[in-house]
């Protein structure tokens, strides 16, 4: 598959718009200027690149609580994504939410999770929805390896098989549940083999590689998008940080499958490809870089002189059934 000129630019700047994001993030986080916990998404941006390039606005996606790239590439607005991880009124979620929970149903994006698995029904409900509005609209949940051994991603993966929802199930199998290894804690070994069982299409793929996500999610979104029933995408990657950012937390991860899996960077590799291939020229990438920079340090400002909402505020945008 060739992609034109265009569509790789994006889904470069897409990439590393998320990495710069991120890295900004992470100094905040350690510099002590950010409270609460923090999930960093460094090392998988090709994924979400990858997947929401076939996304229109509104498809719906729900995310995990590694979930900044997942709104990034959905379009959210940069600012409102700092505002709201410093925990300011003008975040997405007024700052109720911060880093683990931040929604923008106007673009689409659901919402992330602090439960690991809990973003699985929720999609369900979104493909049902799509499902029943019949405007070919799809709907598609990001979560990790550790979900695949929860309960509802069975029941997740059941409904949607029977119901023929249009449901984008994307594993992102970093190979690690916090510091457990999935090796040692799936007992399926192969996450598609769980899929397989409930009869969805699965494939598993190279998740650093932004090319070979995207021609795979192509494929996916065309099967949801013809009424064909769910597809599972399980992305093979790994994730540069700890767990969640902090000094005290502790990393048990081999060293040497960090740097090998650094030595993969998605990023780094699509660029140097790109250059090659002279789709893109050192001063484009230089320019590409600069904006990005750019937009991050305009979020940073937003968010920092934005207000903390106050204690009455906490009984707005609440209901009670
Ligand atoms: C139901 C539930 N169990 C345990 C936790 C604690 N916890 C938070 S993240 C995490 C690991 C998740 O691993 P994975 O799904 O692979 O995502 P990753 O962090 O690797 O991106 C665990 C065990 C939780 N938040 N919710
Ligand atoms: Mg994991």
């Amino acid at each position: 598959m060739s992609l034109g000129k265009k569509k790789l630019i994006d889904l470069y700047t897409t990439m590393l718009a998320i990495r710069r994001f991120e890295e900004r993030v992470v100094d905040e986080v350690y510099a002590g200027n950010i409270s609460g916990f923090v999930h960093s998404y460094i090392g998988e941006e090709a994924i979400a690149a990858g997947v929401c390039a076939h996304l229109k606005r509104e498809d719906r996606i729900v995310s995990h609580h590694r979930g900044h790239g997942h709104c990034i590439a959905k379009g959210a607005d940069m600012k409102r994504m700092m505002a709201e991880i410093y925990g300011r009124k003008t975040g997405c979620c007024k700052g109720k939410g911060g880093s683990m929970h931040i929604a923008d149903f106007s673009i689409g994006m659901l919402g992330a999770d602090g439960i690991v698995g809990a973003g699985l029904p929720i999609a369900t409900g979104a493909a049902l929805a799509a499902k029943l509005e019949k405007k070919k609209n799809i709907a598609a949940v990001f979560f990790g390896d550790g979900a695949c051994q929860e309960g509802e991603f069975h029941e997740t993966l059941n409904l949607a098989a029977i119901w023929k929802l249009p449901l984008l199930f994307v594993c992102e199998n970093n190979q690690w549940g916090v510091n457990t290894s999935a090796e040692y804690s799936l007992a399926a070994k192969q996450i598609t083999r769980m899929s397989k069982a409930y009869h969805i299409t699965s494939k598993s793929i190279y998740g650093n590689d932004v090319e070979t996500v995207y021609a795979a999610a192509q494929e996916a979104v065309a099967q949801l998008r013809n009424g064909d029933g769910p597809y599972f995408l399980e992305c093979h990657t790994y994730r540069w940080h700890k767990h969640f950012l902090s000094h005290a937390l502790e990393d048990l991860r081999p060293k040497e499958e960090l740097e090998f899996w650094k030595k993969k960077c998605p990023v780094a590799g699509f660029e140097s490809k790109l250059l090659g291939q002279k789709v893109l020229s050192p001063a484009k990438v230089k320019a590409i870089n600069t904006r990005i920079l750019a937009m991050v340090e305009e979020s940073h400002t937003f968010a920092i002189e934005s207000p903390f909402p106050q204690p009455q505020d906490a009984l707005e945008d609440v209901y009670s059934a």
